[in-house]
């Protein structure tokens, strides 16, 4: 086998995000960008680990995604990398992913490269991304990635082999280097499907489905969820093909956002009649879904009714044990990352159960999963998951939703809906109003402005020393009593991580968090994220616009976001 040794300069932005490197595809396809990522990842881990080991390398099938994975296999070839793992017609999607690397062959996988820019856009003109997970599944933790961006911007060369060609369209296993090096093309869905039905009580749940009061829609937004849908909904549950839409992928995600919300999801959106709940018909479907570009996200939808990410993970905790086989003899704790709503907190107080609070990013929730600490945890982005894997889980999201529509629906006459869950819930903990509000595309410049001022003005307001009415009247009944920029010591292996979200805490437990995106290709994104607890049972059906006017408010005078950044309004508002 001879490998050979390429020159190379460095590019000297390859700082990897929230969840890998995330740039323009162009980006990618430039010159020796990708080779250079690839080769610091590699040159960032133990040459000996990595001689003869076996890596998944796969991706959410945007544009580029199986030229990427050739380019990959050549350079893990010339890095002693023996065994490259990767699904039929180069997709897997992020969850999957994690439970190969974890499940197959008894977890023998080194590692994997995950080839996906999530939620973002595909196609040439819009995002590709790359990220590395370790042999636990999970993405990996930041002591690597920062490892790989001080490898990244002294490197002088990569290592390849020219390999023969190999259709990644055909299961089966290619001896490119016989002896050497090879290539697996495996069905994607399998060992994940597998572990699933470790988990969920697949049986009942076929029996649920067919209830005639029942329906639901799936709706895979053109991205890798379209495969797995088809496979659990469908072959599995046995539910028709109809409930899927969106479903065969498409390198540009059929021109849209893969992003399961409000705005992004708009087809499952009107067919659910979110918005117009007058509207509902006789034949609008009782449970609606969708998974984003990598399916490790999801939106969870009611007859005329959204799902809050912080509010669905909060009412999974409170009812997987009843509802969940995996979880039948409780929970070892719960997590959820720090601007995600508190509505989690109130169910492990009830409960018992030790509560994490992390910094966003699904990798924070890795090492207490490892030291057996947490099994459920979730993001206000759409992201839910559990211990079963080391990745959030869009699928599971989703079984877990109709193991409690099964759970509660077991001896019901008339149908109990996701919507009289979710009140339920609310008339037990109260209700965490929340909104998250996405100023796309800003500039760089401004956004930190921004955020150094709210920093600084923090600090004052800790220390006292200023008169909280000069920013707004309404401070002056209503104060901040506590304002910072969010620190995380992780309790298992001590590593802090700061600057991870600067936030403002009212009088009343409410909060205002004001972070940059660390996903995004170009520019900043600046998110704003409010949230007010209500226990009142009589204040549970405000319009959650209604019940965060004054935060909202609060938000834009504290921050001063629209004179320094010449925004009016959010562009998207979840
Ligand atoms: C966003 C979300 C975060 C999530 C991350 C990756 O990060 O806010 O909660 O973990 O995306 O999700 P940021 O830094 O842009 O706010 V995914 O579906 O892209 O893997
Ligand atoms: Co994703």
């Amino acid at each position: 086998m001879s490998v050979i040794e390429v020159k190379t300069t460095p590019y000297n932005d390859q700082k990897p995000g929230t969840s890998g490197l995330r740039k323009k595809t162009k980006v990618f396809m430039e010159g020796n960008y990708l080779p250079n990522f690839i080769q610091s990842i590699f040159d960032s881990l133990p040459a000996d680990e990595l001689k003869g080991s076996t890596i998944l390398v796969s991706g959410d099938g945007r544009f580029y995604n199986k030229d990427a994975i050739r380019i990959i296999c050549e350079i893990a070839a010339g890095n002693g990398v023996g065994t490259v793992w990767t699904g039929k017609d180069g997709l897997c999607s992020t969850p999957a992913a994690s439970a190969i690397i974890r499940e197959r062959e008894k977890g023998i996988a080194y590692g994997g490269i995950i080839l996906t820019a999530s939620h973002n856009p595909g196609g040439p003109e819009n995002d590709f991304g790359v990220k590395y997970n370790t042999s636990n599944g999970g993405p990996a933790l930041e002591a690597l990635t920062g490892k790989v961006f001080e490898k990244s911007k002294g490197i002088t060369r990569y290592l390849k082999v020219d390999l023969p060609p190999f259709d990644l369209h055909a299961i089966g296993t290619y001896d490119l280097v016989p002896g050497k090096f090879k290539v697996e093309v495996i069905d994607p869905t399998e060992d994940y499907v597998a572990l699933l039905k470790t988990i969920f009580d697949f049986p009942k749940l076929q029996t649920f489905v067919k209830r005639p009061d029942f329906s639901m829609v799936y709706d895979g937004m053109h991205g890798v969820a379209g495969p797995y849908g088809k496979r659990i909904f469908c072959e599995e549950l046995g539910l028709p093909s109809s409930c899927l839409t969106n479903c065969d992928p498409k390198e540009d995600f059929g021109g849209g956002h893969p992003d399961p919300n409000l705005v992004y999801a708009h087809d499952l959106v009107e067919v659910m009649k979110v918005l117009k709940p007058d509207s509902i018909i006789e034949s609008t479907p009782e449970f609606g879904a969708a998974g984003d570009g990598d399916c490790d996200r999801n939106m969870i939808l009611g007859k005329g009714f959204f799902v809050t990410p912080s509010d669905s993970v909060a009412v999974i905790a409170s009812l997987a044990s009843a509802s969940i086989p995996y979880f039948k003899s409780g929970l070892k704790g719960v997590s959820r990352s720090m601007p995600t709503s508190g509505a989690l907190d109130r169910v492990a107080e009830k409960m018992g159960l030790a509560m994490y609070e992390t910094p966003t990013g699904w990798k924070f929730f890795g090492n207490l999963m490892d030291a057996g600490r947490l099994s459920i945890c979730g993001e206000e982005s759409f992201g839910t998951g559990s211990d079963h894997i080391r990745e959030k889980d869009g699928i599971w999201a989703v079984l877990a939703w109709l193991s409690i529509l099964a759970f509660k629906n077991q001896n019901t006459a008339k149908f109990l809906s996701v919507e009289h869950i979710v009140r339920e819930h609310w008339s037990t903990y109260g209700r965490n109003y929340y909104s998250r509000y996405d100023y796309e595309g800003c500039e760089s410049g401004p956004a930190e402005k921004m955020m150094a001022n709210l920093r600084e003005l923090a600090s004052k307001i800790q220390a006292g020393g200023i008169d909280q009415s000069s920013i707004s009247p309404e401070l002056a009944t209503y104060p901040i009593v506590r304002a910072d920029d969010f620190e995380y010591k992780d309790p298992v292996d001590g590593s802090v991580s700061s600057k991870q979200g600067i936030r403002y805490i009212f009088s009343d437990g409410s909060r205002i968090v004001w972070r940059l995106s660390g996903t995004g290709s170009v520019g900043a994104t600046i998110r704003v994220y409010l949230e007010k607890y209500e226990s009142d049972k009589e204040k549970m059906d405000q319009r959650t616009e209604d019940a965060l006017q004054l935060l909202s408010l609060l938000a834009a005078k504290i921050s001063n976001l629209e004179a320094l950044t010449g925004r009016t309004k959010p562009d998207v508002i979840t």
